[in-house]
């Protein structure tokens, strides 16, 4: 398979300015006959016209309303090319399609009995022959037709313009859409469906018609999803004086989905997980993903629709901008300071968890990518939570009000255009009038910097000089790296745990932001930062609220970590100190001689022990803030800081430090169980989860120590349950256990949701990641009769949650687990290749294991990457990864 260069980007040779499409719709085989309106581009090369085509048929092909011989055009490669085009043209062409056939779940496809489509990135070129890439922009009028009773429903993107009746039992629809747009955002639905729909009023006056659709039986899951997308419409007009424009806009939950949602213009289209909830079947988390997705989608309306990629190599100018978006939406939902705090822990944990590990693999690439085989393999971690940093940066050097002229100038220069990252930093540079060249390199060099931070107080001249230096690890293709533009956020903690007043050498003061933080810009490889008036020796709060998404370097003492951890002002620097000090004593324990992990150095536990104790206690705290501050580092974020990852030692590890804790503790968790409980009926309001996110962890750490009391405690809650959240927390904690009531419990609940197929996922999931389940376990799960490989939502509930979610098992010895991957990879390969190669990323860092696990991973991955028929996006990962 080629290799797409970002270089090699040339403008095309003819821009569309209609599309019409007219689809005459059955599962079997579709009809559709397409015209477009072609103008030749000044800027284009040739007079060639190319289109591109995959899994379709060609009926016919006209231009200005002349059939073309066979001859008059080339076929082949997935590309339709026409050459000695006219300046201006009308192009008709008709092609075939069998959506019922189409299991890629990319361009138009049948899930359930209803047609869904997915075009993004490149699905468009499966429903006919275009130029598919998102420069090429155009107004489409699309005609809907099919069969009335199977599908009464009939969607497209932007208005409906006529609607009626064929006679024979069809009916039709027609919708247009006034927007320019890429092919990317078209979008149909059609089908059995009903919806949940408000009349809207936006901020200048004009009233929305907003609409949620879903297969009938889930009218009493949506309100959720139109709570949340009245308060992201409200929120864009407020934050970015950004309004809706358009005057109706629907959301569709569909339960076969390659991704989480899809911003098509109008007409976003949901996995039914970011859609549907109520009490019984969603949990806190649940709610609050249904939030940020529903957000993240209508966002991208204006960054991503209104003003597009040029190519997508530029992926993260729409995706990491509509992340930065999404979460800081979420975060003024929540309102409250220690909430915000909450949501940047939670999101720097995904970071660190995925996107770190991603920059330090076979993987890894800049948040703009140089060169792709297959795009879908490049919806990264990297490109939306890396991309989304970067983002966050500019806000961080320019302040909110800077970064808000930056976005109204961008929107002012690009609206309806198709654009690149450039654009973008110099609208952000330009409405500042900064200097953004150096920050250049965020988007051209892969890998995590390191921050390493020195430090020198001199009491007599009551000084504290503070020396960071900068590296960047190598990566493929990326052997030196530069200097980058780093925004370090700064704080000195007092002995008395207050921040000290900042006094910057050279700068002025009002360069400091908030009370007692300073945001240093870091642009040299080594730079020395000298406070003065510092009369008492400070412990540096470094990187508040993680300014910047490097790896910090410096050498903390545990006592100056667990004083942070009880006093820094910075809540996000106050769970980072508790989470350096437990990854301290973990890695400790999982590289101790005896590997045994099952005991530490009794001292370290003891001023961890106190630590938790403490802040557990601290009813000051948000039970919510708790929660994290309580929760020990995961595995995965422990074995990306260990040269050779031994999978089971730290697993021993940390199932031993959750014991000790459990022990000596116990009396606190109690008490703190029965502390946060909640009221009924249930809501999922920040506050509430947060209580409940605290009480099922105290309840988990209780359920370590496996004894009749906890048993009781978790059946209890199981029975008496009022909402998901509780009920499976309970159950996980009794299936994590040797309760004898864990398989009754674990049979109820299948039957008690066995219609609901998001708490089945929730079924299998749980039982993927149970500390028993082994490989053999996961295969007599696979043949339950609710199990298939063919919706990707299931397919991960089960086998990606064994695979990256169960690392003690799926790292077995014996290689069974790699096995066992590598045959579910060619599976999946032969339905679902996005799906497939999504799977395949999880042995992608095989070189970091011990060497005797990489010999048991290395024939798994040459044995996918033999096999025949394999999927450009499979080939893609194994290749690199044995690179
Ligand atoms: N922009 C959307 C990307 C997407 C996607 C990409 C490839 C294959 C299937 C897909 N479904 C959705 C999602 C988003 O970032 O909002
Ligand atoms: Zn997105």
């Amino acid at each position: 398979s080629p290799t797409i260069y970002r270089h090699d980007y040339v403008p095309p040779a003819y821009w569309v300015e209609t599309v019409e499409m007219g689809f005459d719709l059955d599962p079997a085989l579709t009809r559709v006959a397409t015209r477009l309106t072609v103008r030749r581009n000044p800027e284009g090369r040739t007079n060639t016209l190319v289109l591109c085509g995959e899994s379709v048929e060609l009926v016919q092909l006209q231009i200005n309303g002349k059939r073309l011989a066979s001859g008059d055009y080339q076929l082949g490669n997935g590309l339709l090319q026409i050459p000695n085009m006219p300046d201006q043209a009308s192009v008709d062409i008709e092609t075939a399609i069998q959506p019922e056939q189409n299991t890629s779940l990319m361009g138009l496809y049948v899930s359930n009995g209803n047609f869904f489509t997915q075009c993004e990135a490149e699905g468009f070129r499966k429903i006919t022959y275009f130029p598919d890439r998102p420069d090429v922009m155009a107004k489409y009028k699309v005609m809907l037709r099919a069969d009335k009773k199977k599908y009464p429903v009939l969607l497209s993107n932007g208005n409906l313009i006529e609607e009626g009746d064929l006679g024979d039992g069809r009916h039709y629809a027609l919708w247009e859409d006034p927007f320019n747009k890429p092919s990317y955002l078209f979008a149909l639905v059609a089908g059995n469906l009903v919806c949940q729909e408000e009349k809207f009023r936006l901020e200048d006056g004009r009233d929305a018609l907003l609409q949620v659709w879903v297969e009938e039986g889930n009218l009493d899951k949506t309100q959720h999803a139109m709570d949340s997308l009245k308060n992201s419409i409200r929120w864009d007009e407020e934050r970015f004086g950004l309004e809706l424009d358009l005057d109706r806009f629907m959301i569709v939950a569909v339960g076969d989905f390659n991704m989480g949602a899809m911003e098509n213009k109008g007409l976003n289209i949901f996995n039914t997980k970011f859609v549907l909830a109520n009490p019984r079947i969603a949990t806190d988390t649940d709610y609050a993903n249904i939030e940020a997705v529903v957000g993240h989608e209508y966002f991208h309306n204006w960054t991503g629709n209104r003003v597009t990629c040029r190519d997508w190599f530029q992926l993260s100018l729409k995706e990491g901008l509509t992340v930065f978006r999404d979460q800081e939406f979420s975060a003024d939902m929540i309102g409250t300071a220690s909430g915000r705090a909450c949501k940047r822990i939670e999101d720097v944990r995904v970071l660190r968890q995925a996107q770190f590990p991603e920059d330090a693999g076979p993987m890894a690439h800049p948040v703009r990518p140089d060169s792709y085989v297959e795009i879908n393999n490049f919806y990264t971690v990297t490109v939306y939570e890396k991309g989304s940093e970067v983002v966050r940066m500019y806000q961080t050097l320019l302040g909110r009000e800077g970064f808000r002229r930056g976005m109204d100038l961008y929107f002012a220069r690009h609206d309806g255009q198709a654009v690149t990252c450039d654009d973008f930093r110099a609208a952000m540079a330009d409405a500042n009038d900064r200097d953004l060249t150096q920050f250049e390199r965020w988007y051209s060099q892969a890998g995590t910097p390191r921050v390493k931070a020195e430090t020198r107080y001199d009491s007599e001249a009551h000084t504290f000089e503070l020396t960071l230096s900068q590296s960047c690890p190598p990566t493929p293709d990326q052997e030196r790296k530069l200097p980058f533009h780093i925004p370090v956020a700064v704080g000195l903690v007092g002995p008395n745990g207050h921040d000290i007043p900042l006094h910057l050498d050279g700068a002025p003061q009002e360069n400091i932001h908030g009370q007692g933080t300073i945001v240093l810009e870091l642009t040299q490889a080594r730079q020395t930062f000298r406070f003065n008036r510092v009369t008492e020796k400070p412990i540096p709060s470094l990187l508040r609220d993680f300014s910047a998404p490097v790896i910090l370097e410096f050498e903390y003492s545990d006592d100056e970590l667990a004083f942070l951890m009880a006093h820094d002002s910075d809540p996000f620097n106050r769970w980072e100190a508790g989470q350096r000090l437990a990854s301290r004593h973990l890695l400790a324990l999982a590289t101790s001689s005896q590997g045994s992990g099952t005991s530490g150095d009794t001292a370290d536990e003891a001023g961890l022990g106190q630590a938790f104790h403490k802040t557990l206690n601290d009813t000051s705290l948000e039970p919510a803030f708790r929660e994290l501050a309580l929760t020990l580092p995961s595995e995965s974020l422990l074995a990306d800081q260990l040269e050779v990852i031994d999978p089971q030692a730290i697993h021993r590890a940390r199932v031993s430090l959750r014991k000790v804790l459990a022990e000596n503790l116990r009396e606190d968790w109690l008490a703190t169980y029965h502390a946060n409980q909640t009221p009924e009926p249930y809501s999922p309001d920040a506050r509430s989860a947060g209580r409940r996110g605290l009480k099922n962890t105290a309840l988990s750490y209780l359920c370590e120590l496996d004894d009749a009391a906890a048993h009781e405690l978790a059946q209890e809650q199981y029975d008496n349950a009022g909402n998901m959240t509780d009920r499976v927390a309970a159950l996980a904690a009794l299936v994590n256990s040797s309760a004898p009531g864990k398989a009754a419990a674990l049979e109820h609940f299948y039957t008690e949701f066995e219609r609901e197929a998001l708490v089945v996922d929730k079924w299998f999931m749980l039982q993927g990641m149970a500390r028993a389940t082994d490989v053999a376990a996961v295969r007599k799960l696979m043949r339950h009769p609710a199990f298939t490989l063919k919706n990707p939502n299931r397919a991960r509930s089960l086998i990606f949650s064994f695979c990256n979610g169960n690392p003690a098992q799926f790292h077995a010895p014996d290689g069974s687990g790699y096995a066992f991957w590598a045959e579910q990879v060619i599976a999946l390969n032969a339905i679902n290749p996005q799906v497939a190669a999504r799977l395949a990323r999880s042995l992608e860092r095989w070189r970091k294991y011990t060497p005797e696990l990489q010999a048991k991973m290395r024939p798994a991955l040459e044995q996918v990457a033999r096999t025949k028929k394999l999927s450009k996006d499979v080939l893609e990962i194994v290749t690199k990864a044995l690179e």
